[in-house]
């Protein structure tokens, strides 16, 4: 279908509905013979929000899809459409609300625990009754008390896509101090303090536990130790052929990885680290040719068996297989990379392994954007519950957590100092049975080096 009339139709949809519409939903307002793409409506919503960015209103994403709404920042005067005051809820009942998004799935003992004082069933009833809580299991004590956690209405209130878009506890830990104009008088048993189980922890969306059913890996970096001993070499071979003096050390690679993309890559060296090169034309028609030529050079690399897989990586894969998991690449690299580094280290048959490889410019925000994830997660019809991403660096964990993912890392050079706040642990390396990883954060209780029993068990962990 024509872009532009695809446009015309979202737009119409979203204007019509009366509840946000995920993009499974909007894909069951086309027709087989519509050839409506997933990929195309995000493109064609991702334009109707940059269309609508001057307007009164815009199209935002909350938890439960999309939806039009009237832009915040015009509410004193969209508010006088009502007569009744905006209801106001008492202290007490938000920080209950509060100790169940960062505890969830808790039971109102629990609550009554850290806060000191009886929790009413009334105010369990308000928040039950306005969606924002729901009981998602019973705990297995004498009396099997419900276990409480909140649902998407409760992020659709609050405009949030994602539980991860809340601060850690860490962050909010001097709120009080920090905004004394809004008099928050917290019980102290209710403030975090850092020995807390509360702390540092953002909160985890829901709960029952899903069982693990596919496991989604980062490629540079992760399957293997890619950049600096492969695409760096290969964008230098690339610059040299194209008679340009740029040298890209090691040093200097590692800064211009803080953004992904190779095209982007160059884009930034030019724009950010040049004085007035002219690329004698438009810039990213320019890196587009320069990269065409890194790539070819980079597969050499990798067809030569330059660049293995990192230790732990292979066993972990067959071991994965034998189990019956579902298997899937989510990376920025451009695909024939993929292909390649598959096909040099486990054997051509080995991409068939990977159910979805998703990769490079097959949507257009690379990491730290969540929709390379959300993609694959998406042609794999899996929810982010089910799934535990695998990666190695800031953007790319940045990438997974907003994708709503459970993240192992392994470090790599160039990312051992990232922030890896919110990944479940983060290990130097997969590590084999010979040769064990070294945990630099989190839990990997007795284990050694990376398996299944552990991945699953990381998986449970909250
Ligand atoms: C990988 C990248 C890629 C590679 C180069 O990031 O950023 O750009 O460095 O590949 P991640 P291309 O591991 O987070 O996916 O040159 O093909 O882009
Ligand atoms: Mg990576």
């Amino acid at each position: 279908m024509e872009a532009e009339k695809l446009k015309k139709i979202l737009d119409a949809i979203l204007l019509s509905a009366n509840k946000p519409q995920s993009l499974d939903q909007l894909m069951h307002f086309f027709d087989q013979e519509d050839q409506v793409q997933g990929q195309a409506i995000r493109i064609a919503l991702e334009e109707l929000k940059k269309d609508n960015a001057t307007r009164g209103f815009e199209l935002i994403k909350v938890a439960s899809g999309y939806r039009y709404q009237t832009q915040v920042a015009y509410k004193h005067w969209v508010s006088k459409h009502w007569d009744e005051r905006p209801p106001r809820y008492s202290r007490a009942l938000l920080e209950t609300l509060a100790l169940i998004i960062y505890r969830q799935p808790t039971t109102r003992a629990e609550i009554e625990a850290i806060r000191g004082v009886a929790v009413s069933s009334n105010m369990i009833k308000t928040l039950l009754e306005r969606e924002w809580i729901r009981v998602v299991a019973h705990k297995e004590v004498p009396g099997r008390p419900a276990l409480y956690g909140t649902t998407r209405q409760l992020l659709d209130y609050f405009n949030l896509d994602s539980l991860n878009q809340m601060p850690s506890l860490g962050e909010i830990q001097d709120i009080d101090k920090r905004y004394p104009q809004l008099d928050l008088q917290l019980s102290d048993q209710a403030k975090p303090t850092s020995s807390s189980p509360l702390n540092s922890k953002k909160p985890q969306e829901n709960t029952t536990m899903a069982k693990l059913e596919a496991l989604i890996f980062d490629v540079d970096g992760t399957l293997a130790d890619t950049e600096r001993d492969g695409h760096r070499v290969a964008f230098n071979q690339a610059f040299k052929e194209a008679g340009l003096d740029w040298d890209w050390t090691v040093e200097l690679y590692g800064e211009l990885l803080s953004v992904t993309g190779g095209k982007e890559r160059i884009r930034l060296y030019i724009e950010s680290y040049l004085n007035d090169f002219d690329v004698g034309g438009d810039v990213q028609a320019f890196a587009a040719n320069l990269h065409q030529r890194k790539t070819h050079f980079y597969l050499e690399l990798l067809q030569s068996g330059a660049i293995p897989l990192r230790p732990g990586v292979e066993a972990l894969i067959n071991e994965a297989r034998k189990a019956g998991l579902r298997l899937a690449i989510a990376t920025t690299t451009t695909p024939a990379n993929v292909t390649y580094l598959l096909t040099a280290t486990l054997g051509e048959a080995s991409n068939d392994w990977f159910e979805v490889i998703a990769a490079g410019d097959i949507v257009p925000a690379k990491k730290p954007a969540p929709d390379i994830y959300t993609w694959a997660m998406e042609q794999m019809k899996l929810s982010p519950e089910v799934c535990i991403a695998f990666e190695d660096s800031l953007n790319g964990v940045k990438s997974s957590l907003a994708a709503d993912l459970k993240t192992i890392i392994t470090v790599n050079g160039y990312t051992k100092g990232d922030d890896f706040a919110g990944a479940v642990i983060v290990l130097d390396q997969m590590g084999t049975a010979d040769e064990g990883f070294h945990v630099l954060e989190g839990d990997a209780g007795e284990h050694h080096y990376l398996n299944m029993d552990l991945i699953k068990a990381l998986h449970e962990s909250n």
